[in-house]
């Protein structure tokens, strides 16, 4: 960390001033014990305390030995698997990426909101109709849908926060399935899926909006209000929208089925910075979800641009409570026994540790909704995300002080109700730097197993080759098998992966060919039907007024068809089915000249729509993706007519 890019250091170092001078100063005397003891080398093994402002809950302790290196090895050797998929969102790329933890392999990268040329996702019909013309998008929050408190295996959940909207993938498949988009809301952020069984998906509007938003209230933010939405995840159908007045971020749900949380960070209600920064206390909105059903089922609704909305502006009452929480939280993390959602203080030190079954009590006005909250530990500057390790342990991720700091959530509560001769940290170690999320494996479920810990840091800096202005992230891997964090791989990142989720490989068992069960093939054959065409056999040119259909099958090395026929400027639709049964054998469709280019897996159907070149002649199409010795020769001619 010594030689890094002065200019960007200082920068952050101003905004940081800016933001607060106190973190700072205690951010200037951290780099300054760091640079300390960075010289030694293997600077990786090292734990450095921060020692904090009063330093008396952290321990500022300064290991000049390596820690121990025992654990776990992260290296998976040739021809060998990985534990776990690990489901990363792709941020600014719009789509989902899968690797392999623990070695940290890039195995797969699923389109959803972006325009892929490998696949065609975002030019087929099916993905057009999904897509709606969009072709870019902004991933954060990757999560599965769940049974029981672990994952069912059978869905992914993916937010875009640029044009709220909620994709979801079919792990059969890894395709995305459906879209929906989320009216009334503006960047959709936060999203969590229920736990006990696979029910509601919840999303936060992290940005407060007139509503509806259509020209009235342009200037009078105190009018602006934002939604926490449900969808159903089995039908992704838009099930009702609560507006509150704060904004709302990060997302969580219980493990009962009872409630969601959103944290608010700007319950100033500020639409700049300073303004958004103005209060020491916002909030955790907690969501009662059987009172928020009735409600909206005895029709104590609005309704704004077709979706039921539930107006839970003003006090608390029977659909939202707000637990006050230090300036500006960030993330809020459930642990895996379903005891504690713990809300990570972003400009404050600190997480808010609340106590999920006290809730009730304060719905129903027995206490306070802050009695809920039962610790609130010091873990260090820029608490951002918390992950468990199933054995009491939280581990929160810090942005300013670039740590991942371990700490017990038994000993965080003993010592929040007084008891001074606990210390709830249980160590820290540095990473590269300014981490963002945190996930280990399993973390988000109830069978959370403490094996391994990510840390997907915003920057690399001087950690990789030099490649330009625009350097990757870095996602440390981290075991956490030892009393001690300890480092052991660095995996560069394009672009920026929000979230990630780590998953037993156990529960993932994707197809090796189509199942032709997705909601799209009723589309292929209707079209087939409507054309007498059987898509697993025939290869046919049908002319439908202004658009020539064109049914090719394709089966290793070769299509259906050699040629067809079309006239200048015609618009072409080309129905293809990969009759092939093999794992693996996957077929492209390439058209020259004409910006086509697809993917179609063993026993797939996909189709493209384009219009035919204005200038007679020949044009190749090929398949694209490599198949077989006579790959090469898998083409045939399009001839447009004059
Ligand atoms: S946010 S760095 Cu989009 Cu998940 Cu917290
Ligand atoms: Cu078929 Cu390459």
């Amino acid at each position: 960390m010594s030689e890094g890019p002065k200019t960007t250091e200082e920068a952050r170092e101003n905004d940081l001033e800016e933001l607060s001078p106190h973190a700072a100063r205690s951010r200037r005397r951290f780099l300054s014990q760091l640079s300390a003891v960075a010289g030694g080398g293997a600077a990786t093994w090292h734990i450095v305390g921060c020692g904090g402002e009063g330093g008396d809950n952290t321990p500022a302790v300064t290991h000049d030995e390596p820690a121990e290196v025992k654990g776990q090895d992260p290296h998976v050797g040739p021809g060998q698997l990985d534990d776990y998929y690990g489901f990363w969102s792709g941020g600014q790329s719009g789509e989902i990426r899968i690797l392999g933890v623990p070695s940290m392999r890039e195995l797969k990268r699923i389109p959803v909101f972006n325009r892929e040329s490998a696949t065609g996702w975002g030019q087929t019909d099916f993905s057009k109709k999904l897509l709606g013309g969009r072709m870019a998008g902004d991933t954060h929050h990757v999560h599965l849908s769940y049974n029981n408190g672990t994952y069912d295996g059978r869905y992914v959940y993916v937010n875009d926060k640029m044009s709220a909207r909620l994709a979801r993938v079919r792990i059969a498949t890894m395709e995305v399935d459906k879209i929906v988009d989320i009216p009334n809301s503006q960047g959709t952020h936060g999203i969590f899926p229920q736990r006990h069984k696979t029910g509601l998906v919840v999303c936060n509007g992290e940005f407060r909006i007139p509503q509806p938003n259509t020209g009235n209230n342009l200037d009078d933010p105190t009018k602006y209000a934002s939604m926490h939405t449900a969808i159903d995840g089995e039908t992704m159908e838009l099930q009702w929208q609560v507006m509150v007045e704060g904004n709302l971020d990060l997302a969580a749900t219980d493990y009962e089925g009872k409630y969601s949380f959103a944290t608010c960070y700007n319950s100033e209600g500020g639409v700049t910075l300073e303004e958004m920064m103005g209060a020491d206390q916002d909030f955790l909105y907690v969501f009662n979800l059987a009172n928020i059903k009735a409600a909206v089922e005895a029709g104590k609704v609005t309704i704004i641009n077709g979706a039921k909305v539930l107006d839970a502006r003003g006090a608390d009452g029977d659909y939202i409570l707000r637990v006050p929480v230090p300036k500006s939280p960030h993330g809020v993390n459930v642990s895996p026994d379903g005891k504690y959602a713990i809300v990570s203080g972003k400009l404050s030190p600190t997480c808010s540790v609340v106590q999920i079954d006290k809730l009730a009590s304060a719905f129903a006005g027995e206490i306070k909704p802050r009695d809920c909250v039962v610790a609130e530990p010091e873990v260090g500057l820029g608490p951002l995300h918390t992950a468990f390790d199933g054995k009491g342990n939280a581990y929160t991720s810090i942005f300013i002080d670039s740590v991942m700091t371990k700490w017990n959530i038994d000993d965080a509560i003993k010592q929040y109700s007084g008891d001074t001769s606990v210390q709830p940290i249980r160590d820290k170690v540095d990473v590269h730097y300014q981490v963002g999320h945190t996930n280990a494996s399993m973390s988000e479920t109830k069978e959370a197993d403490g094996k391994w810990l990510v840390a997907l840091c915003k920057f690399s800096k001087d950690r990789y080759l030099n490649v330009g202005m625009l350097k990757p992230e870095n996602d440390q891997l981290i075991d956490m098998t030892m009393d001690k964090l300890a480092i052991v791989h660095d995996g560069p990142a394009y672009s920026e992966p929000h979230d990630a989720v780590i998953v037993r490989r156990d529960l993932i068992k994707p197809l090796q060919v189509n199942d032709r069960t997705d909601d799209r093939f009723t589309m292929y054959e209707d079209w087939a039907k409507e054309d007498g065409v059987d898509l697993m056999k025939d290869s046919k040119v049908v002319h439908k007024g202004q658009i020539v259909r064109v049914y090719m099958t394709s089966q290793a090395p070769k299509f259906g068809l050699t040629e067809f026929r079309v006239k200048a400027g015609a618009e072409v639709q080309i129905i293809q089915t990969n009759i092939d049964n093999v794992d693996d054998l996957s077929h492209g469709l390439a058209v020259c000249q004409h910006d086509v280019n697809m993917l179609v897996n063993p026993q797939d159907t996909q189709s493209v729509t384009f219009t035919a070149s204005k200038t007679p002649g020949v044009y190749w199409y090929y398949c694209s993706w490599f198949c077989h010795a006579l790959h090469l020769e898998m083409r045939g001619r399009m001839i447009v007519e004059a």
